[in-house]
């Protein structure tokens, strides 16, 4: 009797578990059927910057206008990459005392309880001026981010780099890098732990230059098997031609040799496409680009749109050009 009771017992388990898997896959299949449609996020924006946070999508992007209106960052979220909410305003340069417009390119990382923001603002165009790259920081992903340090991280020209579009990254040994430059230059630095200064490398130098050829702007570093995936911006922002760039290192250092395009204008979608960042669903372990481009047959300086499509690797763990879509990806739920 009772091995006939333990029996019924686990053909229900066994019958439970099945019907919930089969519910499972179905409900994938069928947000696989729905699709992000580019651009993700309604208004002009740029530089996305896209990360897995507290279970969800994030992105950060400039908000594309004037520089005098450039005086704030929104963030979006996403638990599917299809529906994204809006966080309006995570940070204001009414909380930034020394910055008062062109507020570009963030870039976040996570470290010890506290969201840190890394931005651009002011588009310094000598030492003389002030501004540079900044940091805020906050304890959640949405904000509110409040300036950390009252004065900018970074305020000069370093090996003639101008001081924006920054990427922050952490390595496999938990060292945290900077890598950031415009005006055709790009360094590399290494933060120190409470991200209030610099840890200077061996040779006693603090900025390194690691530009590759045809970099103009908009570094991202990725960190995969072991290689260290250096991409950037070429081409101008405010033109068609502005396309993405990798090398392979490595070492963060280099040297990095330019592989090829990625990402480019394709003249049946849009033009323009560029200054990216690369992130992984840690569900489905897809790769996907987000990155800014301008809707066709449009030439508003500050008419840029973000979008995201999939990113390959080749089986010798090379990136394949980009093809950039209208129809986006499909929808890819986070849990
Ligand atoms: O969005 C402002 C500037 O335009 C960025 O800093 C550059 O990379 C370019 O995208």
């Amino acid at each position: 009797m009772r091995s006939r009771l333990l029996l019924a017992i686990a053909v229900a388990a066994a019958f439970a578990n099945a019907c919930s898997t089969a519910s499972r896959n179905t409900a994938t299949a069928n947000a696989s059927l729905r699709r992000a449609a580019n651009p993700v996020i309604p208004g002009w924006y740029a530089d996305p910057e896209a990360h897995v946070f507290e279970g969800r999508y994030w992105l950060y992007p400039t908000y594309s206008a004037r520089y005098e209106e450039q005086v704030h960052l929104d963030a979006f979220s996403s638990a599917d990459l299809v529906t994204w909410t809006k966080h309006a305003r995570i940070v204001d340069t009414a909380a930034v005392k020394w910055a008062n417009k062109a507020m570009w390119a963030p870039s976040i990382v996570q470290k010890d309880g506290w969201y840190y923001l890394f931005f651009g603002a002011n588009d310094i165009q000598s030492d003389q001026e002030k501004g540079g790259i900044g940091v805020a920081r906050s304890r959640s992903p949405g904000g509110p981010f409040a300036d950390y340090l009252g004065k900018p991280l970074i305020d000069r020209f370093q090996n003639g780099a101008q001081p924006i579009d920054q990427m922050v990254f952490r390595d496999d040994d938990g060292s945290y890098y900077i890598v950031y430059g415009g005006w055709r230059h790009c360094n590399i630095a290494k933060l120190n732990a409470d991200f209030t200064g610099f840890v200077p490398f061996p040779d006693g130098s603090t900025f390194k230059e690691i530009t590759p050829k045809g970099f103009v702007e908009g570094a991202f570093m990725l960190r995969k098997d072991g290689k260290y995936y250096f991409m950037w911006s070429e081409g101008g922002w405010t033109g068609p031609n502005y396309a993405v760039a990798y090398a392979v290192g490595d070492s963060p250092f280099g040297p990095f040799e330019r592989v090829g395009t990625i990402l480019k204008q394709d003249s049946t979608v849009a033009t323009g496409a560029g200054h990216h960042s690369v992130f992984q669903s840690p569900r489905s372990k897809k790769w996907y680009i987000a990155y800014h481009r301008r809707p066709l047959n449009d030439t508003g300086r500050d008419h840029r749109v973000v979008s995201i499509d999939e990113l390959h690797f080749d089986a010798k763990g090379m990136i394949k050009p980009v093809k950039i879509t209208f129809e986006g990806v499909a929808a890819d739920p986070i849990k």
